[in-house]
């Protein structure tokens, strides 16, 4: 199996670190690419041009970061990183929260690499807002302690550390002491360590 990546991509940082979690790495060939450039071909492999992509061994290739964790967790760990989600509505949403924040925050970053025009900064605005306010949120379900990572911690820690890496004049950690732990203690552990962006 080859997995379609970029060191910087959170959503394939989720891919990442639950395989290391489960001790799965080695079973995965990690192919990084920018999925931008035609000359890649990735375009043949995932038309909507989006990393992370996961091509199976018979051909087919899953896209999305969430549909990419499913599976590999189901082959490999007969879903155990996701059943704490599935069985708890409170854990669905910090992977509904992490995902959003990652959306807006990709909104975010490309409204600031577009060329200007007249409502450029009203649009960052907006989008920024939505991720600040998202975060808010995952401050106030951020755990004491993690003993066990599951899929809520991956998502909703790889989310953060992203908005922190491209966006770090919004300081987002100094204001919110719980999630900077989540984060910190996390990140301490070899899967998140070996992934994070930079
Ligand atoms: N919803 C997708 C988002 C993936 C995504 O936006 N990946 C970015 C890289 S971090 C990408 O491939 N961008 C290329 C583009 O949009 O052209 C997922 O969860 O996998």
């Amino acid at each position: 199996m080859k997995l379609f990546m970029s060191g910087n991509s959170p959503y394939a940082r989720k891919v990442r670190v639950m395989l290391r979690e489960l001790d799965q790495a080695d079973s995965v060939q990690e192919v990084s690419i920018n999925p931008r450039d035609p000359a890649t071909g990735f375009w043949d492999i995932n038309p909507v041009g989006k990393i992370p992509a996961l091509s199976l061994d018979n051909g087919v290739t899953i896209i999305e970061s969430d549909h990419v964790c499913r599976y590999l967790d189901d082959r490999f760990a007969n879903g155990a990183m996701h059943k704490p989600v599935d069985r708890d509505a409170g854990r669905l949403r910090i992977l509904g929260l992490a995902q959003g924040i990652l959306d807006k925050g990709m909104l975010t970053r490309v409204e600031k690499q577009r060329k200007g025009g007249p409502d450029q900064d009203e649009f960052v605005k907006f989008h920024q807002a939505a991720v600040c306010r998202a975060l808010d949120a995952l401050e106030e379900v951020a755990p004491d302690s993690v003993s066990v990572p599951d899929m809520a911690d991956i998502a909703a820690v790889c989310a953060a550390d992203w908005v922190g890496f491209r966006h770090p004049e919004l300081e987002i950690l100094d204001t919110r002491p719980r999630l900077s732990g989540w984060v910190s203690t996390l990140n301490a552990r070899p899967a998140f360590a070996a992934t994070r962006p930079g």
